[in-house]
């Protein structure tokens, strides 16, 4: 699986590939059948990479487009790469893709939002240049995460969706080409540990491509000094007077690991940024460091205007700016993993992160009542059974493999408001919390509850650590009149801590509001409402000990399918999709600014 993400180290190399590539939308499917990775792309479009294709044309068909597209681009491999390991790596597709350099089909992946790479060595030949091309297909199944369907219309295929967030395709995030020697660290995990004054760093290495050297790990601090060393493949390192990571204080020390063989230079080096902290659930509270921690932030998109679900840094670190300007300390990667970049920032900056899969829409009810899809049954052999759940379970193995190491991530979240009141959602949940915790002992699990599924309903709370809860009392339910929206919040929030002792965060709440529309009585899509609704949330927080955070749905303004309960995209945010500020934002300012 993939993992270690590419870095120029002592002993190896990575060249960026993003730029424009040569594109083409396949709208009739003919490009596997003709070959079109043979030959230049057909057409003169070129998209930027990374960044989403839809909204680049002003052209319709490639917005809505459902099935391929293909990208294609051309690189030289440096001659000094001779005798290395080659790698063409992808930090993402979405939602699946075949790649091929030159005629060499040497890669496919399933899963638009975690990485995937191939060891291209023995098709490329150094100081030539390759041509790279991938074929992305945004098409969602019942096999898929998130799942979806494609209903054939007389106008072609079109898309039935079970989220609420427009389906950006393409190329997302950066592809790399890199060298490592062959015999190389393959991969490292690291768990942290504080006791008093003293930290731990417990390592494991992976190594690969012959016979295992010795291992040598040091760790440094955030000045350069080592501070502790030891070798072989596992170990722990001991640091006195830790300086340790916490929320609002991004302090890492680095884990040079080295591979060494008979000579006087190691083989392999690679440095992996540590923050040494703890996570711990205590009855209903959330332990960092084992201080009681209270979530503040929201639940965000990777959603950007002519981007889409690009990453972009400018952007990137705009939000960050924005949370830090109201005092947010922690957000969601709602509805699926976003690119590594933002976790590395987060780690930098103290940054919380709720870590959660791309598994939303696993729920008829919702997908019918609020996305207007066919009605179906959630859980059955043909819509989301056997193949769906081994897709979802690929999807925690991608996300932990990749996300394990960042210690701001200090929550997994494995589904978005699934079905969560059937024997079968009971049956289909059960192995995946399972696995979820083998593959991750260190960190809490949950998932983000839908409205309605009370805990006089749920069947699947006790399997994990933390009650998340989405909910919009004052807008789907009661819309206008937030006395009585408060007093049901406020009874559903005894109703859990009556069944459960267990932390609960509020995942989602909000109100749709369009910038600009005002009003002195309490008016769904005003300003002043959604200020109300918010101080609502916050006013029944505050007289429950066991709410242990408050996010926001949502950070931003971000686009949706068309549908008659968007306008223009979904409206909840606090900022406007060009990052302006609601009259929300001033209001979350004070309450955040002063608890903190
Ligand atoms: C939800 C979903 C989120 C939607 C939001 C809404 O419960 O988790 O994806 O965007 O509600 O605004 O309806």
């Amino acid at each position: 699986m993939t993992t270690l993400p590419p870095r120029d180290t002592a002993s190896r190399e990575r060249k960026s590939l993003n730029g424009l590539w040569r594109f083409a939308a396949d709208p009739s499917g003919e490009g596997h059948a003709e070959g079109w990775w043979r030959q230049r792309l057909p057409g003169s479009h070129e998209a930027p990479v990374p960044a989403s294709y839809n909204d680049i044309f002003a052209d319709a068909a490639v917005r809505d487009h459902v099935g391929d597209v293909w990208y294609q681009t051309s690189a030289r491999i440096p001659e000094r790469w001779r005798g290395e390991r080659i790698v063409l790596r992808f930090d993402s597709a979405t939602h699946r893709a075949i790649v091929w350099v030159d005629e060499a089909q040497v890669a496919e992946h399933e899963g638009g939002y975690t990485p995937f790479e191939a060891d291209v060595s023995d098709v490329v030949e150094p100081g030539t240049e390759i041509r790279i091309t991938a074929a992305v297909d945004n098409r969602l199944s019942w096999e898929t995460i998130p799942p979806g369907r494609v209903m054939e219309t007389p106008d072609g295929p079109r898309h039935s969706l079970f989220f609420d967030f427009f389906n950006y395709a393409g190329l997302h995030r950066s592809v790399w080409l890199y060298a490592t020697p062959r015999l190389h660290i393959d991969d490292v995990t690291v768990v942290t540990g504080l006791e008093g004054t003293t930290g731990t760093v417990t390592y494991q290495v992976e190594t690969a491509g012959g016979e295992p050297g010795e291992i040598r790990a040091a760790l440094r601090d955030a000045e350069g000094a080592e501070v502790a060393r030891a070798s072989g493949n596992s170990g722990e390192l001991t640091v006195g007077d830790v300086h340790p990571w916490r929320p609002g204080e991004g302090y890492l020390y680095e884990l040079a690991v080295e591979l060494w063989g008979d000579g006087d230079v190691p083989i392999d080096a690679y440095e992996l940024p540590v923050g040494i902290r703890t996570v711990r659930v205590d009855g209903a509270r959330f332990l960092i460091n084992d201080e009681a921690f209270y979530f503040t932030g929201f639940g965000k998109h990777e959603d950007s205007p002519v981007r889409g679900k690009g990453h972009d840094n400018a952007f990137m670190v705009h939000d960050f700016a924005l949370m830090d300007w109201l005092g947010a300390n922690s957000f969601r990667t709602s509805h699926y993993p976003y690119a590594e970049e933002v976790l590395e920032y987060a780690d930098r900056h103290g940054i919380v992160v709720v870590d959660e899969t791309p598994a939303v829409g696993i729920n008829s009810g919702l997908a019918g009542g609020v996305f207007g899809a066919e009605p179906f049954t959630t859980f059955s052999p043909e819509t989301i059974g056997p193949a769906t759940q081994e897709a979802h379970r690929q999807a925690i193995r991608e996300l932990v493999a990749r996300d394990k190491n960042h210690p701001c991530v200090v929550l997994w979240t494995i589904a978005n408001e699934p079905e969560s009141v059937t024997p079968e959602a009971r049956a289909y949940f059960e192995p995946l919390a399972a696995e979820a915790r083998r593959l991750d002992p260190s960190r809490p699990i949950g998932f983000a509850n839908v409205m309605g599924s009370t805990p006089d309903v749920d069947v699947i709370t006790d399997l994990f650590d933390v009650v998340m809860l989405n909910r919009y009392y004052g807008w789907y339910a009661a819309a206008g009149d937030l006395p009585a929206a408060e007093r049901a919040l406020d009874e559903e929030i005894r109703a859990w801590t009556a069944a459960y002792r267990k932390p609960i965060i509020f995942t989602e709440y909000g109100a749709d509001t369009f910038p600009g529309l005002h009003s002195v009585t309490p008016t769904p899509w005003t300003e002043e409402y959604q200020v109300e609704v918010l101080e609502m949330f916050h006013r029944v927080f505050d007289r429950h000990e066991a709410v242990v955070g408050e996010q926001i749905w949502n950070f931003a303004d971000f686009a949706t399918a068309p549908g008659i309960l968007r306008a223009d995209g979904n409206k909840k945010g606090v900022f406007t999709r060009d990052r302006r500020p609601k009259a929300a934002a001033h209001m979350l300012r004070q309450r955040w600014r002063r608890s903190s």
